[in-house]
């Protein structure tokens, strides 16, 4: 097999459409894999669509068709067959060689792979993309099907691409179109490895389903399968399993429970061959009922595991600029953050490979939807057998990696049709049932039958509502839309796959990203990055019964990140202290697409909001929560936990009081709940904090919420040194201090900082490990605007004694 990528010398132009005058014969150079807003964005002919109000003036660009073209020169060979391969094309296209029209695609998830042999040329070849604008394809297949209901203006489920493309609460319209995945010529004889599944259990058992393509005559071939010194042989016409044995393989396990290890297996048919890494590991969720309801209990290698995870959205409106380092240093975010989990949201699209090989190596367990999220997706043809197709396509592309645990058949789709009227809307129209039901298991079943499946998130495995919580998954999207964050305590669910509170993104991000000023959460740039449904009403709500109104930007900016990360990690911690009723939580969202306001932790320049730093406390291995009138230990590592914990009652001046010596002593997974004295419960009538410490963590609950009173005025003092990678910011608290952080991109854009959401009692030190290069003051790292604390909103900006400052 020879494969030569057909990448160079393609241009793009407008076809038609509402384009700009003077547009029409504009031809700029086109880079593959690419989108048409990159090209047009190179060439300086648009702005960017990610700054300031630039979305609405660029939505002509999805209306428009565009024409990609190349040349290439091809000289005959010894091969007989000659193919043309698409791995993503986005979305509506009619693909023309050398005049002739070989194909048409309406599918932006799926391969596609055209026999050429007749049309190729020896010498020079001219390929000609044509895409149509998504719109028409979806006015077409609407007029011919009808509506059906959905949760946003434009009618995605029409057609087989990105949902969110379309825009999302957390994203802009940017519709695009173009060559979005690799482009090759394969060229070979004989045979061809159409597809290799391979499945490998726990007692090393390997059997690798083979699929073969033959170039003419169907003769059986030799195929091999080989990992170090064990293989198997066979002779395979079309399609045939391989099994063989490797004696006590190194076992694949999720982070936190073992390393995750992967086996090199070659795969050869012919002339044709194939590496691939695998790992042995079984996976199963149970769902035997118990005195709580129906658990969501992921078990692998026969051990159960508790999730932390995050929900991953397109890291980029352009999935095509995704990087590999870019990819590695998100999933860092995850694994960094004590997660063992992501999960692939439906109205996304199916990740690179590199995000699935990392995610392997990593330990991260994925958990994938296919790609149906919040609305009824009509179930007739086309869209049948696409689905069909890029259902098929993408089993056979992810089930090699071990990291993957579960498919999931949509996001909050049956819950749509049960729970929000949709059912009264369509009638007997069809909704997308049986692509959850029959379409997308049965293929599962056939090509990956060790993989479980769920038809959607959230889903009950027995009960009417699809978000009862005592039965499978259940989102918690009651506190956001209608109740405050406090309500996360208000019922125990077995596993939470999606919940989460907005915060703004870094102050440097949104000032990069918008050029207003002042910047106002309420209208204009800034108002247009808040996508959210009535968010500019549901982000003041969620603060309300917390933080006094924010006087001023600066003020706003630090209580929407401040509030966000403390009822994130209110959620977390509440429902993890559920364990082992509650197996999973899965918050909503790591990451971003572009400069927002929104529930992501990490945000769209790669910054960690003060969320990542309360989830990463969250997720610990051994957790701490301080209840009302208990406390509870959960031990999620795999060894014991013996330990001492203390706690104590302070005043609000940070005078301590009543204290108690708790004794953990927690086998792996075990938990312990110990009921508080009367003195160390939530006392409504007081304004103390009580205040549980073990070695590694410090976690505290309030009488009142810091709008009540209660929170001094921190007193801090702060020096500033130079270190192999920046500076060391170390601070000793003078008074009770809590969820301190230091906001250097509001110093340095470019500067990242190790800790967050520190909180310190009266003497009690911490160091801040900042990376950056020098800076000219490095004494702004002490700027009360930089070193903010939850105190600051209620009691007065922070006194920062300087005890001492170097420049480096
Ligand atoms: C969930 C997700 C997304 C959405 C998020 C925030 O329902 O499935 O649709 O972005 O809520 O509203």
């Amino acid at each position: 097999m020879r494969r030569r990528s057909l990448h160079e010398g393609w241009t793009v132009r407008a076809l038609s459409g509402p384009i700009p005058d003077g547009w029409r014969d504009v031809e700029v150079p086109a880079v593959v894999p690419g989108v048409v807003h990159e090209d047009l964005l190179r060439a300086g002919l648009i702005p960017d669509p990610l700054a300031g109000e630039n979305e609405g003036a660029l939505v002509w660009v999805g209306r428009s068709s565009w024409r990609f073209a190349t040349e290439f020169s091809w000289t005959p060979d010894s091969e007989t067959r000659h193919d043309l391969v698409f791995d993503g094309l986005d979305t509506v296209a009619r693909i023309t060689l050398n005049e002739v029209v070989i194909g048409r695609t309406v599918n932006q998830h799926r391969t596609y792979r055209f026999d050429v042999r007749h049309v190729l040329r020896s010498g020079s070849n001219r390929l000609v993309i044509d895409f149509e604008s998504v719109f028409d394809e979806i006015a077409s297949v609407e007029a011919r099907l009808g509506g059906r209901p959905k949760i946003y203006p434009h009618s995605f489920a029409m057609v087989r691409k990105s949902a969110c493309n379309f825009g999302w609460d957390w994203g802009p319209e940017v519709v695009t179109c173009g060559v979005w995945r690799s482009v090759r010529l394969e060229s070979w004889s004989g045979v061809r490895i159409r597809a290799a599944r391979p499945r490998a259990d726990q007692d090393g058992l390997v059997r690798v389903a083979v699929e073969l393509e033959h170039d003419g005559r169907r003769t059986p071939a030799p195929v091999v399968c080989r990992i170090g010194r064990d293989e198997a042989r066979a002779e395979i016409e079309d399609q045939g399993v391989l099994s063989f044995r490797v004696s006590d393989p190194a076992l694949w396990w999720p982070a936190g429970m073992g390393e995750p290890a992967l086996h090199d297996l070659e795969i050869s048919a012919g002339e044709d061959s194939l590496s691939l890494r695998i790992g042995f590991r079984t996976v199963e969720i149970d769902n035997r009922g118990d005195a709580h309801g129906i658990p969501f209990q992921f078990t692998i290698n026969g051990r159960a595991v508790r999730v932390r995870g995050f929900n991953w959205i397109p890291d980029d409106v352009f999935p095509s600029r995704m990087t590999v380092d870019r990819y590695r240093s998100r999933l860092e975010d995850a694994r960094d953050a004590g997660a063992n989990l992501v999960r692939v949201w439906g109205g996304g699209v199916y990740e690179s490979d590199e995000f699935y090989r990392l995610c392997d190596e990593m330990g991260l367990l994925v958990w994938q939807d296919f790609l149906f999220s919040c609305a009824a997706y009509p179930e007739e043809e086309p869209l049948w057998s696409e689905v069909r197709a890029e259902a098929v396509d993408a089993v056979n592309r992810l089930c090699v990696h071990p990291s993957l645990v579960v498919w999931n058949g949509s996001n909050e789709n049956v819950w749509g049709m049960s729970e929000w009227g949709w059912d009264e809307l369509i009638g007997q129209a069809s909704w997308g049932q049986r692509y959850y039901d029959e379409l997308l298991p049965g293929i599962v079943a056939a090509l990956d039958p060790d993989r479980p499946y769920i038809p959607s998130s959230p889903f009950s495995w027995r009960a009417d509502d699809q978000n009862e919580p005592s039965d499978g998954l259940s989102h918690r999207w009651d506190v956001w839309n209608e109740v405050d964050y406090a309500h996360y305590d208000a019922v125990v669910p077995r596993f939470v796959s999606e919940f989460g509170v907005q915060g703004a993104a870094a102050w440097s991000t949104l000032h990069a990203a918008l050029d207003e000023r002042p910047l106002d959460p309420e209208r204009g740039q800034l108002a247009l990055h808040q996508k959210a449904i009535d968010g500019h009403r549901k982000l003041p709500a969620s603060f309300a019964e917390h933080f006094p109104p924010p006087l001023g930007l600066d003020d706003w900016h630090w209580t929407t990140q401040v509030n966000q990360a403390q009822a994130v990690r209110f959620g977390i911690e509440r429902f993890r202290s559920h364990a082992p009723v509650c197996s999973g939580v899965i918050l909503w969202q790591l990451n971003d697409c572009w400069p927002a306001v929104s529930w992501s932790v990490v945000d769209s320049a790669g910054i960690r909001k003060p969320a990542w730093h309360a989830v990463r406390s969250a997720f610990a291995d051994r957790l701490l929560v301080l209840r009302d009138d208990e406390l509870v230990a959960v031990n999620d590592s795999s060894e014991s936990w013996h330990e001492r914990v203390a706690v104590t009652r302070f005043s609000p001046e940070g005078v301590p009081g009543e204290w108690l010596d708790v004794l953990v002593d927690l086998p792996p997974g075990g938990v312990r709940r110990v009921l508080l004295p009367v003195g160390l419960r939530v006392q409504q009538r007081e304004r103390g904090v009580v205040m549980a410490r073990s070695k590694d963590a410090l976690v505290y609950r309030l009488d009142r919420q810091p709008l009540h009173g209660g929170l001094p005025r921190a007193r801090l003092e702060a020096s500033v040194l130079p270190s192999d990678h920046g500076y060391d910011v170390e601070v000793v608290a003078r008074s009770l201090v809590l969820d301190l952080c230091l906001l250097v991109d509001r110093v340095s854009a470019s500067a990242r900082v190790d800790s967050g959401m520190v909180t310190l009692r009266p003497g009690d030190r911490h160091v801040f490990a900042v990376t950056t290069p020098l800076l000219p003051d490095p004494g702004q790292l002490l700027d009360p605007m930089v070193l903010r604390c939850a105190n600051d909103l209620v009691a007065g900006r922070s006194s920062v004694a300087s005890a001492r400052s170097a420049a480096r």
